[in-house]
């Protein structure tokens, strides 16, 4: 089986540090616990910024900093820009980051009812930040919610807008979208089109854990973060990333399933 490749999505665009103190939202914070989640066994940083206020923010110089300063503390790591954002952000000011040229970015798959809100994905800005990416030599990530994103993707794929190996992530747990049940995870792999294509899980909330266990188990990757879940367990918030990096890297070597290293990760992805 392939090593582990295991993001940590440190701080996302939705978590306030009400619901978790330990969220890192300055540079400096996010340096601190992207170098922790590496130490832990994370190879990839899934990032979102924040302004001065703690609001979420797609500005360019905000990415510039955060990036320089966790590349500053972990040279190695890969680290994937959200072009995601917050729900409700400009499609122009999701862009904008991708002119860092990151070695990775997320790409989302489609629109969806997201908690109370709508994530709006329309279909030409998909094509515009994949064709994007493309040019500029960014590797996407697909975030994909639900089976008929996944289904998108591969009409995408067909067009030759997206190009193979393909790199999913299935974001499952949002209210709007496919829940964490294992029956979900189950079927939306059974629709990859070939061997080759790179999977991965991030379950939402208490969805978390069970579904990084699975996907361990089934050859794909996970996703773990403050982004996702605050949570350690039920009730009790998790000290840090890292703490929920430490936990997957442990079961994974527990259960015999080496944890990949950056260089290993930019090997399993073609980078
Ligand atoms: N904040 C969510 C609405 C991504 O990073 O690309 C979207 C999101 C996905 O977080
Ligand atoms: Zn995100």
């Amino acid at each position: 089986m392939n090593p582990l490749m295991i993001t940590c999505a440190i701080t996302g665009a939705e978590t306030t540090k009400a619901k978790q103190p330990a969220l890192p939202i300055t540079p400096q914070e996010q340096a601190q616990a992207a170098a922790d989640a590496v130490k832990a066994g994370a190879s990839i940083i899934h990032l979102h910024v924040r302004d001065e206020d703690g609001n979420p923010s797609q500005s360019v110089d905000r990415f510039r900093e955060s990036i320089q300063a966790i590349k500053k503390r972990v040279p190695d790591v890969m680290i994937q820009i959200s072009t995601g954002g917050a729900v409700g952000e400009s499609i122009e000011n999701r862009m904008k980051p991708l002119s860092l040229k990151p070695e990775m970015a997320s790409l989302n798959l489609g629109t969806m009812n997201f908690g109370d809100d709508v994530f709006y994905n329309h279909p030409k800005d998909i094509v515009s930040l994949a064709e994007k990416m493309q040019q500029l030599g960014i590797v996407p990530e697909l975030e994909i919610y639900e089976a008929g994103m996944l289904e998108s993707a591969l009409r995408l794929q067909k067009q030759g807008i997206l190009k193979e190996p393909m790199n999913f992530q299935f974001v499952l747990g949002v209210p709007g979208g496919m829940s964490g049940d294992l029956r979900n995870l189950m079927h939306l792999v059974s629709l990859l089109p070939n061997p080759d294509a790179h999977w991965g899980v991030a379950g939402v909330g208490r969805f978390q854990l069970p579904l990084a266990v699975h996907a361990l188990t089934m050859g794909g990757h996970v996703r773990v973060g403050f982004e996702d879940n605050v949570f350690y367990s039920k009730g009790v918030l998790a000290q840090s990333n890292a703490q929920l990096v430490e936990r997957v890297a442990r079961i994974a070597r527990e259960m015999g399933r080496e944890v990949a290293t950056p260089k290993k990760s930019r090997e399993i992805l073609g980078i």
